[in-house]
């Protein structure tokens, strides 16, 4: 194997199909990475394309002092300057990953009403009891009415969220009311989801807003738009439909596929498709269908969020993360990859035509040239499920001899909802956050970190993810995942309860080992950030820890991201007041002054502000810091000094 191959993953499984994807001629996304080096001026947010007059592109000049004149003529055909450029490329990526969180809310939101009108088969209420909550929350008439009328009144509620044009996202009430109080304070309550996003679009066309400052004021108000709406609507609604998720034990890693069996991935990011394929691949007729073919059975596996949904709420395994897309393809041993929407490279239709493996897309709005296209009709979901689970079976007879399984897979406890923990927490019948708000008090737990977001080809797969993790945990900071990052997390073996001993210093371990929970909680899809919110305002609101979320010893962060997604959920966080780091690159890095807006001013307007650092430990000791002057500024610092050096001070505290 070629030296270059080992250092692009720490997954060795990862690595061994890397290599078979060389040998075999197939061209995977690490190879494409090589052949395109980003363009360095539009990386740094220097290029400003929006109109037929460029594209201008902007950069400082290397390797020379800049005049106040020269600085003054450095901008687009249009005058717009290098800051308006900068802001309006950011602000237009929160717009995008709004929109596409948003989008899959709204669908959740049809299926959810679909379902409580009795038009969708096979799809019913699970958890009565979050229902019933959302119904007190939303002024739902209860009385003797049925759980499938107080649900149609719900989702019609939630539906207008969308569309809504006036007044605030009703879930803003769910935020500290300082917090509350101060989006109210700078005009950044988000009105309706679709309204923020369609002006993000309409002031960032050209020749519209040319004031960066108020540029990343409208991104502020759309990516809360994203947080505390279109994400949270989507959890909200999915754990009504599909259940709440409570902690349950699978596997993780392309060791998932098996040599014998029907393999289909579910891969992007919906779960209804995922929901039904789980429940149809048990169906007995299809079972020997597939052993009419050969088979043993069927073996459904799950990528990128799509993956987390069903993992979370039915131990489906996960085959991988972002970056493992076209290599589980590259096994030989995948009958089928079947997608809804986002992050699914349009690399797997070209790798697929090496092997056998069928693609199938299964949204109209999300298609792919070469691919087969079946489309998913929730109205009719089972049949089309069943009708994806065929096309798959019959495809089995067509694999070929060139089948490689890497033997690696990881076990992982998942689905750490807000209520699970809770309830673990706090048990049954006094459900809270006292006992972690107290061990963070009493300095067993420094804080917390919600480290979260995708892969990038630009670093090495999955390392910074577990640099950035084992080093929070090692300084008794709880970490708390979702999306791409969770799985790295997973595939290392950090998300079991015996990894606590092995990984976490001695507070958190200790706490861990009391509660029965790993040191690194799983809690979902990257619309469960939304979960995180949750869990911060509980913490805020269990007192002792101050009054709003940005007095919390909590941070975030994304050291590999790639997705304008991204960019939002690191908005909302900044707005809601987290300190938040991203690796990689940064995407205003090429503007001092709105680099600095973000990174330094943001603190003043939000308590809480963006931070660029590639190098994992670096970042991981900025959100240490951050932590450590939070606990300052609480007066809880000292608590934490006792319990690390003195014993005896330690136990008298018990
Ligand atoms: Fe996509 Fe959600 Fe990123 Fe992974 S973490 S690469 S956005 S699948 Ni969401």
């Amino acid at each position: 194997m070629a030296e270059e191959i080992k250092k692009k993953s720490i997954d060795p499984a990862t690595i061994e199909m890397i290599d078979k994807a060389v040998q075999d001629g197939a061209r995977v996304v690490f190879q494409r990475a090589e052949q395109i080096r980003p363009c360095p001026i539009g990386a740094d947010g220097n290029c400003c394309s929006i109109c037929a007059m460029g594209p201008c592109r902007v950069p400082v000049p290397k390797g020379r002092e800049e005049t106040p004149e020269q600085k003054k003529a450095r901008t687009g055909v249009c005058g717009a300057t290098a800051e308006t450029i900068a802001a309006r490329n950011f602000t237009r990526k929160i717009a995008a990953g709004t929109a596409a969180h948003a989008d899959h809310g709204r669908k959740v939101v049809e299926i959810f009403l679909a379902a409580a009108r009795g038009e969708a088969k096979g799809y019913e209420i699970k958890d009565e009891q979050k229902l019933m909550q959302l119904a007190l929350e939303l002024g739902v008439t209860i009385g003797d009415r049925s759980n499938q009328e107080i649900a149609i009144d719900i989702g019609e509620i939630l539906r207008n969220e969308f569309g809504k044009q006036e007044g605030e996202l009703l879930f803003l009430k769910r935020a500290p009311l300082k917090r509350q109080e101060l989006w109210r304070k700078l005009g950044v309550a988000p009105r309706g989801i679709d309204r923020e996003v369609v002006e993000t679009m309409h002031r960032t066309h050209m020749g519209v807003d040319q004031d960066y400052q108020n540029l990343l004021h409208a991104g502020s108000r759309t990516a809360l738009a994203d947080g505390w709406g279109g994400s949270m609507i989507a959890t909200e609604l999915q754990d009504v439909l599909f259940g709440t998720p409570s902690p349950l034990l699978s596997q993780i890693n392309l060791g998932v596929l098996k040599e014998d069996e029907v393999n289909i991935i579910i891969h992007g990011h919906e779960p209804q498709v995922a929901e039904m394929l789980a429940v149809v691949s048990q169906d007995p007729e299809l079972i020997e269908y597939a052993r009419s073919k050969g088979a043993k059975g069927i073996n459904l596996a799950g990528m990128c969020c799509t993956a987390n949904e069903i993992l979370m709420r039915h131990g489906i395994p996960i085959a991988g993360n972002f970056l493992q897309q076209e290599l589980a393809i590259v096994t030989g041993a995948l009958e089928a990859m079947v997608v809804d929407v986002q992050c699914i490279m349009q690399g797997i239709a070209d790798v697929a035509q090496c092997y056998h493996t069928k693609i199938i897309t299964t949204d109209s709005k999300s298609k792919i040239e070469g691919a087969t296209h079946i489309e998913f009709d929730e109205h009719n979901a089972y049949e089309s499920a069943k009708n994806i689970i065929k096309t798959a079976i019959d495809n089995f007879p067509e694999r070929g001899k060139n089948v490689h399984i890497p033997k690696q897979k990881a076990d992982l406890i998942a689905g750490f909802s807000h209520e699970t923990i809770n309830y673990l927490l706090g048990g049954m019948f006094r459900a809270s956050y006292r006992p972690l708000n107290d061990n963070i008090i009493n300095g067993r737990i420094r804080g917390v970190a919600g480290v979260v977001g995708c892969n990038n080809p630009r670093v090495i797969h999955d390392e910074a993810h577990v640099v950035m993790v084992k080093e929070l945990i090692k300084n008794d900071v709880l970490v708390l995942q979702t999306g791409c990052s969770a799985m790295a997390l997973a595939k290392a073996g950090l998300m079991v309860p015996e990894a606590a001993a092995e990984y976490a210093g001695a507070g958190l371990a200790e706490v861990c080992e009391a509660v029965g929970i790993p040191p690194v909680l799983h809690l979902g899809a990257c619309i469960d950030n939304s979960r995180i919110l949750i869990a911060a305002t509980a913490m805020v609101k269990d007192g002792g820890l101050g009054d709003d979320i940005s007095d919390l010893p909590a941070a975030g962060a994304a050291p590999e991201w790639m997705s304008e997604k991204a960019i939002a959920i690191g908005q909302y966080f900044v707005a809601s007041g987290v300190f938040t780091v991203f690796g990689v690159t940064w995407p205003t890095i090429g503007d001092k002054v709105v680099t600095d807006h973000l990174f330094k001013d943001f603190e003043n307007i939000y308590g809480g502000k963006w931070a660029f650092e590639p190098d994992p430990l670096k970042a991981a000791q900025l959100m240490i810091e951050h932590i450590d002057k939070k606990r300052k500024a609480l007066g809880i610092d000292k608590a934490r000094e006792r319990v690390l050096y003195d014993m005896a001070m330690r136990r008298e505290m018990e």
